[in-house]
């Protein structure tokens, strides 16, 4: 799968003590496969899997697994930063792997966004009978975090899938309703190139819609002026010159009709007086 097959890649990362299931989570999530014998985890490592939502939206959800033992502690803190999810293991017949998730929490505390999505899932769900940790300890735990709580067995591929499309689904959700932005890498989110281009073309034009509304108030209660605010002042520049211009030449036209008859005066006086004058002195 190349970058451009997905609008969004979320990075989602699997913590808990060594030997709950997480590396068997992933292998059935990505291949399908439960991995019978335990082969321990050293360092790091990442599959991922797209899923198509109905809308058409794809997104490749990469899934990074670590090996739970204290001697990574620095990697696993590395890992778990920028993680658009947490999926926080621990498994039914085996108490302290219940006990450890207070420190796995408190890690994710340390290092992740508050906008990460934590999901509780407790593994080997098929060995009741070995039970060590009841499952309303594993909800309560949960419900005080306001994460969701699984309780699965790890040969349940649905039950897999479920969880971490699920999950896909809500990080989406909180894309859509603004409250993550993908753009910043603290989310664990990374868009395709046109994915990006497409946001940022959305946030433009709701930032217009943003400036626009707080500017309807005014332009609600009164529609008509606004317009007319918008449109007069173009109208008195192109209207105003033509029209002192109009006044102009009417005022030239009244000089010029007004300016004949004074100079007509002008010459008429004088002879009007010569004549008085003439008449007079005969
Ligand atoms: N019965 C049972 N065994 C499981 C389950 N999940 C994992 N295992 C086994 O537990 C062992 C450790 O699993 P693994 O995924 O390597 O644990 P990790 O250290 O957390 O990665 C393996 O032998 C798996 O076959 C489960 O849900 N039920
Ligand atoms: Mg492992």
């Amino acid at each position: 799968m190349n970058f451009e097959d997905y609008q969004y890649l979320f990075k989602f990362v699997l913590i808990g003590d060594t030997g709950v299931g997480k590396s068997c989570f992933l292998s059935q999530y990505v291949k399908g496969k439960f991995i019978q014998e335990y082969d321990p985890t050293i360092g790091l490592e990442f599959e991922s899997k797209s899923i198509e939502f109905n809308d058409g939206i794809v997104v490749q959800n990469q899934l990074w697994d670590t090996s739970g033992s204290s001697q990574f502690m620095a990697i696993q803190k590395t890992f778990c930063q920028n993680a658009a999810a947490a999926i926080v293991f621990y498994k039914i017949d085996n108490q302290n792997s219940f006990k450890s998730l207070e420190n796995w929490l408190s890690i994710l505390k340390q290092v992740s966004s508050d906008m990460i999505q934590i999901v509780i899932v407790a593994t080997h769900q098929d060995l009741e009978t070995q039970r060590q940790v009841q499952t309303q300890q594993g909800r309560n735990l949960a419900d005080s975090l306001n994460a969701k709580f699984y309780e699965i067995s790890n040969h349940d591929k649905d039950q897999i899938d479920g969880i971490v499309n699920s999950l896909s689904y809500n990080v989406l959700r909180l894309i859509n309703s603004n409250k993550i932005n993908p753009l910043n890498t603290q989310y664990g989110i990374k868009m395709s190139r046109q994915q990006e281009q497409q946001y940022a073309s959305q946030l433009d034009n709701s930032e217009e819609n943003i400036i626009q509304q707080q500017s309807s108030p005014k332009r609600r209660g009164s529609d008509i002026k606004i317009e007319q605010n918008t449109f007069s002042p173009n109208k008195i520049t192109t209207a105003s010159p033509s029209r002192s211009q109009h006044e102009n030449e009417q005022t030239e036209q009244n000089q010029q009709q007004t300016k004949p008859k004074f100079q007509l005066l002008f010459i008429l006086l004088p002879i009007i007086i010569a004549y008085g004058l003439y008449q007079i002195l005969l």
